[in-house]
């Protein structure tokens, strides 16, 4: 099995990402796991909040890289293809699956959420603290989507977090790897054999605007391909979709 980086692990923490970004800040270049039974104000994407209580997990691994910030971000693709191997293990293969850019919704519903977050150090290279959520043993229920955990689909009680996040960060080497050695062609085509919702209708929320359309496939660098209804393709690089309940 494929060595995975430290892990070091608090009872609680505001947010591991938080906790990542301050010792980056501080020069700490990992790569290491930060994990927290307990986030008080953990977080997701545009600021909005993600609940982690006791028996789910929240890990983040923080590292550098020489890569520029936009093949960086590619590295929430293998976060995602990594939190589907630990849903596969736990639930069987084919529970799980990909909605972009990288949720996974187990039996249609959200069980994971991700949050890549990086900053420039002083010697021009990246830190990233690439975040993962994982609803293993609770999910909320006062949300905006359908959310579920693990346990609802396990006949026996879910693993426990640490053991999980061991399952985990040897997944995420072994995608890491793929990503390093073959390129991110191989990543893409591992996420879309996983993915949902690949050629049915979308809706995407942009920063500034909504478009609707039909999600065709990822491009080269991970952008989401939207064929609008005018036949023109739009290239979708952040935001929110959504299709049909999920
Ligand atoms: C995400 O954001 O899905 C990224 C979540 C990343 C969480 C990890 S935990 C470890 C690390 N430390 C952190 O502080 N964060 C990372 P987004 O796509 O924006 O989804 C957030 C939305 O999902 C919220 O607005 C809620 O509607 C919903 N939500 C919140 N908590 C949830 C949960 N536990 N399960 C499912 N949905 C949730």
């Amino acid at each position: 099995m494929a060595a995975h980086p430290p892990i070091e692990a608090y009872d609680e923490l505001d947010s591991t990402n938080a906790e990542a970004r301050r010792r980056a800040e501080a020069g700490e270049v990992g790569p290491v796991w930060i994990t927290a039974a307990v986030q008080t104000a953990g977080r997701g994407r545009r600021g909005r909040a993600w609940s982690t209580n006791r028996g789910n997990l929240a890990a983040t691994l923080l590292t550098v890289t020489d890569r520029p910030a936009g093949e960086a971000a590619q590295l929430s693709f293998v976060a995602a293809l990594a939190a589907c191997d630990l849903a596969d293990a736990c639930l069987g293969a084919g529970a799980a699956r990909l909605k972009w850019p990288n949720d996974v919704l187990v039996h249609g519903k959200k069980a994971v959420g991700i949050l890549v977050e990086s900053g420039a150090r002083p010697d021009g290279r990246l830190w990233l603290a690439v975040g993962i959520g994982v609803n293993l043993a609770h999910a909320p229920q006062d949300v905006e989507r359908p959310a579920t955990a693990f346990a609802e689909h396990m006949a026996g009680q879910p693993p426990e977090p640490r053991a999980a996040l061991e399952v985990l960060a040897h997944a995420f080497e072994r995608w890491r790897t793929t990503w390093s050695t073959h390129g991110f062609a191989a990543v893409a085509a591992g996420w879309s054999e996983r993915a949902t919702g690949i050629g049915q209708r979308c809706e995407a929320r942009l920063p500034n605007r909504t478009l609707s359309g039909v999600a065709e496939g990822l491009d080269p660098d991970g952008a989401l391909r939207l064929r609008l209804d005018d036949g023109a393709v739009e290239r979708i690089t952040a935001g929110d979709v959504f299709f049909g309940g999920a």
